[in-house]
């Protein structure tokens, strides 16, 4: 038994070396999983040459951190989205008033066909919306009409199905609003109920389409005025508010990719690219607190969970209320599509490096790992 779960690690891990090999970049595909190398390897442009780092921007300290992670950096230019401008690239809808006063908010998304690079040197042939995996973050307010022009570019039928409170007919599964390629659908909803959700594709099969890249935060902030017993806090959650500013808010996608088609995944991540964050930490104000919209996506493990070391946080199921329904703990675990808000602060710590990935040591070892760096904030 054990050893045959060993077998199947090991297999795994060769699968990846392989496929590298087979786009060509043997060299840093060798080093990419070797261990201990750290940046001294090959970069992923192919050139076997040591060197420095491939565009000098792995922290200080990094190598003390762990060194069991991809060498060599994905080409954020080429993929046309970067992981950490994700972490807070809210779109917010072209804003228009109803004649009852209600504010519209319109999105336009498109389903496009897209080779990514979600690790060094490994494409991925993902199905996204607008370009992007995940897809665009979509932030609106309680009591919002929602208005999302979706049309398909893509090869193949797609669809955008919400979290959320909605019409039968707009719910964006076969029979309502599954869309053909080159054909235009208009989802339309209020927005409820308050919370941190999300929206994916719903064409079948499911788990293919899901796991291609066809997914994406949706938040409903809470309307104060609905909330008078708790005002302050939902003011704290709604964008452009001065008290929301204070919040450093950050989307987290916790996703995962097949690489060979295995039905299982080779590459773990959050928003996308393996080990981003443990490369490009995420830099955080000690003086503000932090608060992370945490969705999990991936497709074919049961669980993802996302740690914090050295800091316990408070947790909103789903988002849907306003009092925490978990405190104080430092590890939660999310089936596909749960979601929630964690919140937390590094006021009290001493600067620094700290690490945050999945508890799932194998998801870590494999992409799913990164850091804040949390300074003072002076130059
Ligand atoms: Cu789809």
């Amino acid at each position: 038994m054990s050893t045959n779960w060993l077998r199947q690690r090991l297999s795994r891990r060769g699968l990846i070396v392989n496929s590298i090999a087979t786009a060509g970049l043997s060299a840093s595909g060798a080093a990419l999983l070797a261990g201990g190398t750290g940046y001294k390897a090959a970069p992923h442009s192919g050139d076997t040459s040591s060197g420095p780092p491939h565009s000098g921007h792995a922290p200080a300290g990094h190598d003390a951190h762990g060194n069991m992670i991809s060498v060599g950096d994905v080409d954020v230019a080429r993929n046309g989205f970067d992981p950490s401008a994700m972490l807070t690239d809210w779109e917010t809808g072209e804003v228009s008033q109803r004649q009852d006063g209600r504010t519209v908010r319109t999105f336009h998304i498109a389903a496009v066909d897209k080779e990514i690079e979600i690790a060094p040197g490994i494409m991925f042939p993902a199905w996204t919306y607008n370009g992007r995996v995940p897809g665009p973050s979509l932030r609106v307010t309680e009591g919002d009409r929602v208005r999302v022009v979706f049309r398909n570019g893509a090869s193949h039928p797609h669809s955008m199905h919400f979290h959320g409170i909605h019409s039968a007919r707009v719910d964006g599964v076969p029979g309502a609003g599954i869309i053909a390629s080159g054909e235009e659908f208009v989802y339309e909803f209020d927005a409820a109920p308050f919370g941190c959700h999300l929206y994916h594709c719903h064409a079948l099969p499911l788990k293919r389409h899901i796991h291609k890249g066809m997914y994406g935060a949706f938040v409903i902030d809470p309307d104060p005025a609905r909330h008078p017993e708790h005002a302050f806090v939902a003011r704290s959650r709604l964008l452009g508010t001065p008290e929301n500013k204070e919040w450093q808010e950050l989307v987290m996608v916790m996703n995962g990719f097949d690489t060979n088609f295995d039905d299982e995944n080779e590459i773990y991540a959050v928003n996308t690219v393996g080990h981003h964050f443990a490369k490009h930490p995420i830099k955080i104000l000690r003086s503000n607190p932090v608060r992370i919209y945490l969705i999990n996506v991936t497709e074919f493990d049961p669980i993802n969970s996302l740690h914090v070391h050295a800091n316990f946080f408070d947790y909103y199921d789903h988002g849907t209320t306003l009092i925490p329904t978990l405190k104080t703990v430092d590890t939660v675990m999310q089936c596909q599509a749960q979601r929630g808000i964690l919140e937390f602060t590094f006021k009290e710590h001493e600067p620094g490096l700290y690490m945050f990935h999945a508890h799932q040591s194998e998801f870590a070892e494999l992409g799913w790992m990164g850091m804040f760096d949390v300074t003072d904030g002076v130059a």
